[in-house]
């Protein structure tokens, strides 16, 4: 190759691509394999992310910047090579590089699998916040697992969810650099004894520890313009051969064998379960995995410039994405005293100035508590340090409420009982300097109620953030006309500064541009048609409203409140009672925990009901329900750009945020949605003529809750409308082969049983809806509100996101 390999050029990206196409894949050119065109391209990429990984390292260290390390289980990165062709200015080239061999770029597109590192709204927050800090040239950095298989992929059969590994690396992944020169050794189980020093004094020591060894994997983090590249480092265990070895002396060649095997399983696989805990011991040592490689690399990177610890926290700052990664308050702690012999009360300041701690949700079902006996065998040394950690806590509180024991046991961060626990919130809010909620009301609630002792004693350390997305990758490349189309009106400057779309809103009353903007949107719900017909095997109307609740399935966001709606409406119908003035197809798509039982019904119930409704001759041009299967970020990117309304209808007060709700909104879908969450926002944001609200507020809900008033019998025995809606699933209405199938959801009603109040909402939401489908029928004025969402999404940018954590929590500058 010649010396500007890496430039821009149309001749360097052609001679790249080519040259790994012979070279890195021993193919003959021209090859017409669209795999193999894949990879040349990524290969090409690569080379010029990897070059400016290089660059931008050197810009880092000559400004001596303080970077950020965001600590995550999950990194729901999706595809990433239309995003890096984007972010590196290089799509219209490479599609006319590629067109030129004959081979269309949106083929070899979709010959990516996605990295499904992740379960959903806090994995892709990840994602987007690497995404952003890159954007902005902020010197920051992800550390995850480097999971074998990602999030499961989901078949389903006869209505049945089936859960099938996702052997993502199965034909391997460009994009990633493992370096097994960095890996790092990793101790765990073993026991502490105490041995006492020249001055008398006990100090404890771990030993006859295992050993994991995790070995790094690097995904360059372009951000856009192509300037900054940083990186997201994803650790896989191995076993250690210094280990093995030493069984292997002693002659034992099985249990050598066998010690392989079963620290290779660390990173197997993902946990499948979103806002739930798991509680295995395996989960346990997936986190602390995490942790303690991420922290021996960052303190590594530091001491490299560094001959103390006096400026950690000034060069350092570490955000913790839940509780998940929490043990690194512990572990910062066992590295400054143990293996640095730090005092314990400077290495306290050095890493509660640098932690930081991000809380996601408020459901009690996902909040972290791991059993003292567990953390005991598994890393006895962390749990003494908590012990340490929380006597000096306690003292502290004591000191201020002396006669105050409730508080106290209230604020540990052991939960006493027959089983003793450890609150990893607790862990992570004592060790941080900061923590965060992820909108105004989630925060609001998080300070008012779960964590209320701790704002009390700390109000300063509460903020709130409210999450975003990034535009990059959430209309520049899903949603490339209309993109286009904005670009057109206004030039580019929204790709890296959102809240420019507000310039736009001079044109919602154009008709001209009104008809542009339905036409894109048209022809981004006949491509999703396609794809409806081609997977779920129904076909759909493109002139249709497309209605669209995809999310993972979870009692609490509450697919089974849009599933009564859709009875009643057919129901209404069949019998004459309405006449349908809109068409309109039902969109779900979502994954349920394979364990919960629920949510697996639920998927059940959404295609039973869309078989009695599809197949029904009376409904054929003006009813369909579909559920896409294996919904996942690159379905996603084709599901949102085609979305006319976007279902956000959690109960108010549990879906901490959300951010499709972001994605439908930059995409020109409305909302209609409870008071929940970023919904609250999205209101301000766009006015009230311009989103769909409905439904009890938190407040109300809570109050409900308190006083023990909801009886779901008493709105059945009211309300007609609900009555015929539940009597359904008596009836066998859905399952007509299958009696009894639905009974458990009449039952739940007949039991006073409703945790998420469905039936208090249901009246409302089909008002809503019934105003919906009124104001959908005036084109006009639909187009021009769909237009106010996309102006006025400017605020729910990930780039805004990450300007506040750089500002308010980690104090870092752009290095440009
Ligand atoms: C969110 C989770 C979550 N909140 C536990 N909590 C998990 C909890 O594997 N686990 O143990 C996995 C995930 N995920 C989501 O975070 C919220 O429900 C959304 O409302 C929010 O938008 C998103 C990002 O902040």
């Amino acid at each position: 190759m010649t010396r500007n390999y890496l430039d821009n050029s149309r001749a360097a990206l052609k001679e790249s691509m080519d040259y790994h196409l012979r070279c890195s894949l021993c193919r003959e050119t021209p090859s017409k394999d669209y795999r193999d065109h894949f990879l040349a391209t990524a290969f090409s990429l690569r080379d010029r992310m990897t070059e400016k990984i290089l660059q931008t390292e050197r810009r880092y260290q000559e400004a001596g910047a303080k970077r950020v390390y965001y600590l995550s289980m999950e990194f729901l990165i999706g595809r990433l090579l239309g995003d890096s062709l984007y972010n590196l200015g290089l799509f219209d080239l490479c599609r006319d590089v590629l067109s030129e061999a004959g081979i269309d770029i949106d083929e070899v597109r979709e010959q990516e699998n996605d990295a499904g590192l992740g379960n959903g709204g806090l994995g892709r927050l990840a994602a987007c916040f690497l995404d952003s800090m890159a954007t902005l040239d902020i010197p920051g950095f992800g550390y995850g697992i480097h999971y074998e298989y990602g999030l499961f992929k989901q078949e389903v059969d006869n209505g049945y969810q089936k859960e099938k590994p996702d052997n993502w690396l199965a034909e391997f992944s460009p994009w990633e650099i493992k370096r097994p020169d960095e890996k790092c050794i990793v101790p765990i189980y073993g026991r502490i004894e105490h041995f006492q020093d020249r001055a008398g004094e006990y100090n404890p020591m771990w030993l006859d520890w295992k050993v994991i060894m995790g070995i790094p994997f690097d995904i360059p983090v372009v951000g856009y313009g192509g300037k900054t590249v940083n990186w997201l480092r994803l650790y896989g265990a191995g076993s250690s051969t210094d280990f093995d070895i030493q069984i292997f002396n002693e002659g034992d060649y099985f249990r050598a064998v066998e010690q392989k095997v079963s620290s290779e399983t660390i990173t197997k696989m993902l946990y499948p379960r979103d806002t739930l805990k798991s509680g295995k011991e395996l989960r346990l040592v997936q986190e602390y995995f995490l942790v303690a490689c991420s922290l021996r690399d960052i303190v590594r990177r530091y001491l490299k410039d560094h001959g103390d610890f006096d400026r950690f926290s000034d060069s350092v700052a570490i955000q913790m994405n839940d509780t998940h990664p929490s043990l690194a308050v512990a572990e910062l702690m066992r590295l400054l005293v143990d293996e640095y012999a730090l005092p314990w009360d400077s290495a306290w300041e050095i890493t509660q100035r640098t932690m930081a701690y991000t809380n996601h949700t408020i459901l009690s079902e996902a909040l972290e508590k791991w059993p003292v006996s567990l953390l005991e065998r598994v890393i006895p040394r962390h749990l003494q340090i908590i012990y340490e950690i929380n006597s000096r806590f306690l003292a502290t509180v004591a000191s201020l409420h002396p006669s105050d024991i409730d508080l106290i046991r209230r604020m540990s961060l052991i939960e006493e009982g027959e089983n003793k626990q450890v609150r990893m919130a607790h862990l992570a809010m004592v060790g941080s300097h900061s923590i965060n909620g992820v909108s105004a009301l989630h925060t609001e609630i998080l300070m008012k109620n779960n964590f209320s002792d701790f704002h009390a004693l700390w109000p300063e350390r509460f903020v709130s953030i409210t999450n975003g997305i990034t535009q990059r990758r959430w209309l520049l490349k899903s949603n490339p006309q209309l993109a286009g189309l904005i670009s057109e009106k206004i030039g580019d400057s929204w790709i890296t500064d959102l809240a420019q779309l507000k310039r736009l809103e001079s044109c919602a009353d154009d008709p001209d541009f009104q008809d542009r903007f339905r036409g894109i949107k048209r022809a981004n719900k006949e491509a999703l048609s396609r794809i409806i017909s081609r997977t779920a095997w129904v076909s759909v109307n493109p002139d249709s409203l497309f209605d669209v609740h995809v999310k993972r399935i979870h009692e609490y966001k509450r697919q089974l409140l849009k599933i009564m709606h859709i009875i009643y409406e057919y129901l209404q119908i069949v019998r004459g009672e309405k006449t349908p003035t809109v068409a309109k197809t039902y969109i779900f798509g979502g994954k349920a925990a394979p364990g919960y039982w629920v949510a697996k019904q639920i998927i059940k119930l959404i295609h039973n009901v869309g078989q009695v409704i599809n197949s029904d001759k009376r409904l054929q041009d003006i009813m369909k329900v579909v559920f896409l299967p294996d919904y996942r970020v690159s379905l996603a990117e084709k599901i949102i750009p085609a979305a006319d309304l976007s279902e956000q209808i959690s109960m108010a007060g549990t879906e901490a945020s959300g951010t499709g709700n972001m994605k439908f909104m930059l995409n020109g879908a409305l909302t209609v949605g409870t008071l929940d969450g970023a919904n609250v926002e999205m209101l301000q944001e766009s006015g009230e003529d311009n989103i769909f609200i409905f439904g009890l507020k938190a407040g109300e809900i809570e109050e409900m809750q308190r006083a023990n008033t909801y009886r779901p019998t008493e709105y059945y025995r009211s309300y007609p409308e609900i009555r015929i809606v539940v009597d359904t699933f008596r009836d066998n209405v859905f399952c007509p082969s299958e009696p009894g199938l639905f009974q458990w959801i009449y039952s739940r009603f007949m039991h006073e049983e409703d945790t998420y109040f469905h039936l208090p909402d249901l009246l409302e939401y089909i008002r809503i809806q019934e105003k919906i489908e009124e104001e959908y029928r005036d084109t006009a004025s639909w187009t021009k509100k769909a237009i106010f969402n996309v102006t006025r999404s400017g605020k729910f940018s990930s780039d805004r996101a990450i300007s506040e954590y750089a500002g308010l929590i980690w104090k870092v500058e752009a290095v440009k």
